[in-house]
């Protein structure tokens, strides 16, 4: 395995198991040298606790780019998550041009809204600068309510083969290439992740587990973009992703008072067990 060295831009929410204090320890387990751009400082993330603090650092990013630039330093895989900013969207788009090596893989979590709603703090003008953004990756990691938010479909709780198609090929004239499509269902008491590449529809289902965490789209970002740098196929990457965030679903079942996070620490060695199958 060569030793490969991602970015990911996202930002830090000093309490509550999302974004980079997820994304770091987990692909770092994965054996890849991570590299971290932090987007904001909050004190907790913004899905369900009050009164957070917000640190943007937008105006920071060119300047750590440029700094990179003067060292030459490029990265074999950029991945971005919570954007503070629509501004930071276009300094991202800087940073893919200027730090991507000439093989690097671009993955877009355009991490904005769940569950039929926007996160708190975005807008319809954040969601248009996204939109550019998935346009430019190599592999965007939508969630139902993101793909309908990007291509302006209805949000639906029931649909069928139809409705999915219809999203994908909207998603694909915004220019997005491959789509790793997650929290699909087709049948109750399931849930599944569409993985649509070059066109081609492979389709992965799990039982729907009776509890659910937040955060589970950044332990999923995050362990599809660790199994997939370390050369698993984007289907193999997304399947042990969504095995191993239902693992650390299963691990915060027991605790009504962990509602912030899922435990992903306790069952990180069924992830790595699952990269060296
Ligand atoms: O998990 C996505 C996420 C990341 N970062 C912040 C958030 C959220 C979701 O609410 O608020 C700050």
């Amino acid at each position: 395995m060569s030793y490969k060295k991602i970015l990911t831009i996202q930002d830090i929410s000093c309490v509550g198991q999302c974004s980079l204090t997820v994304a770091l320890p987990i692909i770092s387990a994965c054996g890849i040298e991570t590299c971290v751009l932090p987007s904001a400082v909050l004190s907790t993330h913004t899905g369900g606790f009050t009164g957070f603090t917000f640190r943007d650092l937008t105006e920071d990013m060119p300047k750590i780019k440029d700094h990179w630039v003067k060292e030459g330093i490029k990265f074999d895989a950029i991945y971005t998550g919570y954007l503070g900013s629509t501004k930071q969207i276009d300094y991202v788009v800087d940073i893919f041009n200027a730090t991507a090596s000439d093989t690097c893989v671009k993955v877009v979590d355009p991490a904005m809204a769940d569950n039929g709603k926007l996160y708190v703090g975005f807008d319809a003008e954040f969601v248009e600068a996204m939109k550019g953004l998935c346009g430019k990756a190599d592999y965007i990691l939508p969630n139902l309510t993101e793909a309908c938010f990007l291509t302006g479909m209805e949000y639906k709780t029931e649909y069928d083969r139809a409705y999915i198609d219809e999203i994908l090929e909207k998603l694909t004239a915004l220019g997005c290439k491959n789509i790793v499509f997650t929290g699909v269902s087709y049948k109750p008491g399931t849930t599944g992740v569409v993985v649509y590449e070059n066109g081609q529809y492979s389709y992965y289902e799990q039982l729907l587990l009776p509890n659910s965490c937040h955060g589970t789209g950044d332990i999923y970002a995050s362990a599809f973009v660790g199994a997939f740098v370390r050369g698993k196929s984007a289907y193999d990457a997304a399947k042990i992703a969504a095995d191993y965030t239902a693992e650390c679903v299963k691990a915060t079942a027991a605790e009504e008072n962990h509602w912030y996070g899922a435990k992903f620490e306790p069952v990180i060695c069924k992830l790595i067990s699952a990269l060296n199958e």
